[in-house]
């Protein structure tokens, strides 16, 4: 077996492994039978999931996938984007009890419905942010249908490879009266270009994993039964490169889209640089030695 799973949190709506013999990690969406669609209990999983995954000194990559089949029609998905059964008034819901949870078990979201946000939520866009700023590559796998919110999730991702076979990208937000505003629709015309973004969100075509990567929001495709190793192995050609150049290739590459948080990361990273040389430890042994600091022998690098 190539994947572990990683107990330490009670998920319902996710799955979480490590890779066995590599520095990779998969996190899945579990809810196939709704084509992978996100709810907030989902996206809290994803959220604590991405952040363990951003802890982790010995994760290189995450692997972003959904699970499949679905056990009613045997489709296959990404994800679908927000379960449009729970959205309410001013976002989506925790839903109390009507069924739509049971499969959460007795350890799901009647546990700890004290801590529930009483009003909808949108934090989505959350994990997108996340996606954006852990300082490590997420490779978006998709099995099956990238839809809406989950069109937007491969979107952020740093890679996608995709299902010759069951791939589908489609963007339905505007026929739910949602809208990606954001990276979901900017970034995206970032790499497929104003007039081809503008189409996916305004006309509502299908592409296919091909179609998608000749646009250029797709990496690959390759034959599904392929898909799950070839990310795998992806993940291993960065895990062997300098976690240091990939984290600061990944803020460099962002910066330029992410104004003044861009530079912000990117300069915090160099800021950890910096701390590592002799130079900065004469600034802080003067200031705890109580004396000036002594920065003569610093050459003035050209
Ligand atoms: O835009 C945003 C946001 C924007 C800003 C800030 C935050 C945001 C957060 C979220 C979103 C969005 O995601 S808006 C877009 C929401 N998603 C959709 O509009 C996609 C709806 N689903 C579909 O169009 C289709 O189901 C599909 C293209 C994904 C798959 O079609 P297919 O293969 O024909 O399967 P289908 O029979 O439609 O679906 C299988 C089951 O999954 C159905 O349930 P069943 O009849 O078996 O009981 C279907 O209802 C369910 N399902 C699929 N997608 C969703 C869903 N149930 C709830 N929510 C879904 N999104």
């Amino acid at each position: 077996e190539q994947w572990e799973a990683i107990n330490e949190f009670d998920f319902a709506d996710i799955t979480y492994h490590h890779a066995t013999e590599s520095g990779t990690v998969r996190i899945a969406f579990d809810r196939p039978a709704v084509r992978n669609a996100f709810r907030p209990q989902t996206v809290d999983e994803l959220y604590d999931a991405l952040d363990h995954a951003k802890r982790q000194t010995d994760v290189g990559c995450v692997l972003l996938t959904g699970n499949g089949p679905s056990p009613k029609d045997g489709g296959w998905a990404f994800c679908s984007g927000g379960d449009q059964s729970v959205r309410g008034g001013s976002g989506y819901e925790y839903n109390d009890g009507d069924g739509s949870d049971a499969e959460a078990g007795e350890d799901g979201p009647e546990s700890n419905e004290d801590e529930r946000p009483k009003t909808g939520r949108l934090h989505i866009l959350e994990v997108q942010r996340l996606i954006r700023h852990i300082p490590k590559p997420v490779i978006c796998v998709v099995p099956g249908w990238a839809v809406g919110g989950g069109h937007s999730l491969h979107v952020v991702c740093d890679l996608t490879i995709a299902s010759s076979e069951h791939a589908q990208f489609l963007q339905t937000d505007p026929d739910v009266a949602s809208f990606d505003g954001g990276f979901g629709s900017a970034y995206l015309a970032k790499q497929i270009g104003q007039k081809k973004a503008r189409e996916v969100f305004f006309l509502g075509k299908t592409y296919s994993a091909d179609e998608a990567a000749e646009m250029g929001m797709v990496n690959e495709a390759v034959p599904h039964e392929d898909l799950e190793s070839t990310a795998l192995e992806w993940a291993e050609t960065i895990n062997a490169k300098s976690p240091t150049a990939i984290r600061m290739l990944k803020y460099g590459f962002n910066a330029t889209d992410d104004g003044m948080v861009g530079q912000q990361v990117f300069a915090g990273e160099a800021t950890r640089l910096a701390y590592m040389t002799d130079e900065a430890q004469e600034g802080r042994e003067a200031f705890m030695d109580g004396r000036e600091p002594d920065f003569s022998d610093v050459p003035w690098h050209y």
